[in-house]
C-alpha cells in the first residue's frame, strides 16, 4: 500500500481539486491499495469546504483535522503517524510537486532505500529569487548539521514504514526542525532523486519573507527548532531534544 501524506492550510480550491485528480491519476496505475491522508491545522472555510468535497467523492482520500494552527512540520508529522503504507510519500498540496514524479521517488525504496529525498530542479518560470534563497537555506543546513544534501528545503520525500515506525516514539513526543534531520539520523540507506519544482498556479504561499528570515536565523542561532505534536488531534507536550547527525554521504 502506498500512503500520501499531504500539510494543508488555506490552500486554494483549485489546487486541492487538481491535485486530488492527477494523484488518483497516478496512484490507481502504481498500486490498487492507496490513501491519501490531508492533515489541514485551522484552514478557512473555502478550503475546508474543499476538503470535505474531495474526501466524500474518493474513499481513498482522507483528512485529519486538527483543531488550531500548529504548522507544516507538525501536521506532517501527524499524517506520518496516521500513514498504513508500507511506501509513504509526503508532498506539499500546492502543486509545486508533481503527483507523476512519486513513481520515481518511490522507486529505491523498493531496492534497498529506506528514504528517499527530493531535490527540485525549477521548471522554466520559477522565480530566481525563490531559488537563491532556497540554495543559501541548504548551505547554511549543511553547515549546521553536517551533512551534504543538495535541497533542505524540499517537501517531497518518500520514506519506507519501518524508518517512520522506528521513529514513532520520538515523534510522539517532540519534533524538532527540521524533521529531515532525525530521519536522516536513522535512515539505513538513503538517496536523493531529481523532481521538479513548478510555480504556484494558485494562491499565495503561506510563508512570507518574515517566516524565512525567522527561521533561518533561528537554525542558525538556536539550531533546534521544538514544536508541539498532535496525535489524534490531542497537542502532545514538547521536550527539547537534539538531533546529532552523523556525518554521510548519501547512505549513512
Ligand atoms: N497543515 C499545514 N500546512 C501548511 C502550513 N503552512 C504551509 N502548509 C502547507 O505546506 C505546503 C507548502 O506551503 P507554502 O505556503 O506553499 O510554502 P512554500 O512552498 O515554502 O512557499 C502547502 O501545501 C501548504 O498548504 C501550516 O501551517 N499547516
Ligand atoms: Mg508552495
Amino acid at each position: 500500500m502506498i500512503s500520501v501524506v499531504s500539510p494543508v492550510w488555506n490552500e486554494d480550491p483549485r489546487n486541492l481539486r487538481l491535485l486530488s485528480q492527477r494523484l488518483r491519476a497516478v496512484l490507481d496505475v502504481l498500486d490498487p491499495s492507496w490513501e491519501v491522508i490531508f492533515i489541514d491545522d485551522g484552514s478557512g472555510e473555502i478550503t475546508r469546504q474543499a476538503l470535505q468535497d474531495i474526501v466524500a467523492s474518493d474513499h481513498h482520500m482522507h483528512v485529519i483535522w486538527l483543531k488550531q494552527r500548529c504548522g507544516q512540520e507538525t501536521a506532517l508529522v501527524t499524517g506520518l503517524l496516521a500513514a498504513a503504507g508500507t511506501l509513504i510519500c509526503m508532498m506539499d498540496c500546492d502543486l509545486e510537486h508533481r503527483p507523476e514524479d512519486i513513481p520515481q521517488l518511490l522507486m529505491p525504496l523498493r531496492h534497498g532505500y529506506d528514504l528517499v529525498l527530493g531535490k527540485r530542479r525549477p521548471s522554466a518560470g520559477f522565480s530566481r529569487v525563490r531559488q537563491a534563497v532556497s540554495q543559501v537555506y541548504t548551505t547554511m543546513m549543511n553547515v549546521r548539521w553536517g551533512v551534504r544534501l543538495s535541497d533542505w528545503g524540499c517537501g517531497f520525500n518518500a520514506s519506507r514504514h519501518e524508518l517512520v515506525d522506528g521513529l514513532k516514539d520520538r515523534l510522539r513526543s517532540w519534533t524538532t526542525g527540521p524533521l529531515k534531520a532525525g530521519f536522516l539520523q536513522h535512515a539505513r540507506r538513503w538517496t536523493e532523486i531529481d523532481v521538479i519544482r513548478d510555480p504556484r498556479r494558485y494562491g499565495r504561499s503561506g510563508h512570507s519573507w518574515d517566516h524565512f528570515c525567522w527561521r533561518g536565523v533561528r537554525m542558525l542561532v538556536v539550531g533546534n527548532t521544538v514544536v508541539p505534536a498532535y496525535v489524534d488531534g490531542t497537542m502532545v507536550a514538547p521536550s527539547s531534544v537534539s538531533v546529532p547527525l552523523a556525518a554521510g554521504d548519501g547512505h549513512a
